[in-house]
This record gives structure tokens, C-alpha cells and sequence, in this order.
């Protein structure tokens, strides 16, 4: 149950890995919540109501509403304090929002990939390799602790294992990094939900 008393509801759907974000900053923070599976392929009109974009995640409390998983995990995150997934310390908090803007640098050879882009796949690599440096420094993608920048990323990293084919074994430090999220019970669930995909 939320702090105020009322449970959010998640207009989600679970091959989004923008959903599986927010999917992961509320199991962390263990906040009940309502999940409504959006068909992307089918999706109904009143979701332009919730969002202008109609596209999920969408969170809503009672008649409030908010799009855009980066704003939504931040939202989260000063609503539900604890566990902390931003580090105290502002210029950890700063690397962390920095790789979460940035996230298209990532994404955009995923999709590319996914659309059938084969020559996309050097791309991707020299980002999975930019992200292996980075890990290869420090832990986590914020900085000595676990948080949203991680949160932000992994669903991709899952799904490219899953759905692209693509192999870590040249990225050593991503590689022990996705290791090392897949023993937290939040991050688990997100790749049981890739995994029946
Ligand atoms: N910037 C948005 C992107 C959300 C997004 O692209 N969601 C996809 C599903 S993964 C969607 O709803 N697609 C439907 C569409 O593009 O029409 C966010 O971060 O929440």
C-alpha cells in the first residue's frame, strides 16, 4: 500500500522494457500496485486520455496521472524513499541521471537490431562495450551502489540476450554485472517476465 493510502495503478505491458523499469523500481521499493496489460498491437483509445503519446508506462493515483518511465522512476523515487535508489552523494546522483539521459546511445542500435537492421549489430556492440568500460571502473552504472541508472538499462541488456542474440562474453564486467542483478528477487522476476516472452 502506498504511503498515502492509495494503491497505483500501471498501465503496462510486459514486452516493454520502459515498463519493466518502473516494473522493477516498485518491486525494489515493494509498493503495491495494480498492473493493466496494455496490447500494444491493439491499443485501446482511452489510453490517449492517460497519455498524449499512447504510449505505457503510465502510473496513475486515483485521477492523477504520469507517462515517461525516466520521470516515473524518479517520481518513485521521492515518493518512496526506501530503499534509496539514488546515491546521496549529488555527483554519483548526476552520473546516474547523465546514463539515463543518454540511454538512447543504447537503444538506438537495439531498436534499429530489432527492426531487422543486421548492420546495427557493430553499434550495439560498441555500446555494450562503452558500458563494459564503465563497469569494468565501478560497480554499479551510478557509482558504488546499485540504482535507477542500473534499473534503466537492464531491460534492454536482458531482452538483447534473449531476443538478439547477443552474447556477453566479450564484455566481461556487463556481463558480471547482469550477474549480479539477477540475484535481486526485482530484477529476477523482469527476466522470468523476457524469458516467456
Ligand atoms: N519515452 C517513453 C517511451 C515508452 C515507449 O516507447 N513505450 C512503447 C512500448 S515499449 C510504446 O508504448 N509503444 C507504442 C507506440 O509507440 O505507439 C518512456 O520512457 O516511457
Amino acid at each position: 500500500m502506498g504511503s498515502l493510502g492509495r494503491v497505483i495503478t500501471l498501465y503496462d505491458a510486459a514486452r516493454c522494457p520502459y515498463c519493466a523499469r518502473v516494473r522493477i523500481v516498485l518491486a525494489e521499493k515493494d509498493v503495491e500496485y495494480e498492473a493493466i496489460e496494455i496490447d500494444l498491437q491493439d491499443r485501446p483509445a482511452w489510453i490517449y486520455e492517460k497519455n498524449v503519446t499512447g504510449r505505457v508506462p503510465v502510473i496513475e493515483e486515483d485521477a492523477w496521472v504520469l507517462p515517461e518511465s525516466a520521470v516515473i522512476m524518479e517520481y518513485l523515487e521521492e515518493r518512496y524513499p526506501e530503499p534509496a535508489l539514488l546515491a546521496a552523494d549529488p555527483a554519483d546522483r548526476a552520473l546516474a541521471r547523465l546514463w539515463i539521459f543518454r540511454h538512447g546511445d543504447l537503444t538506438t542500435p537495439y531498436y534499429a537490431l530489432r527492426r531487422g537492421k543486421e548492420e546495427a549489430r557493430e553499434q550495439l556492440d560498441a555500446q555494450l562495450a562503452r558500458l563494459d568500460g564503465a563497469l569494468s571502473l565501478r560497480p554499479w552504472l551510478g557509482g558504488v551502489e546499485y540504482g535507477l541508472a542500473d534499473i534503466a538499462y537492464v531491460p534492454w541488456i536482458l531482452r538483447a540476450q534473449s531476443m538478439l542474440d547477443v552474447d556477453l562474453d566479450a564484455h566481461p564486467a556487463l556481463a558480471a554485472w547482469v550477474a549480479r542483478l539477477l540475484d535481486r528477487p526485482a530484477v529476477a522476476a523482469e527476466a522470468g517476465i523476457v524469458a516467456a516472452l
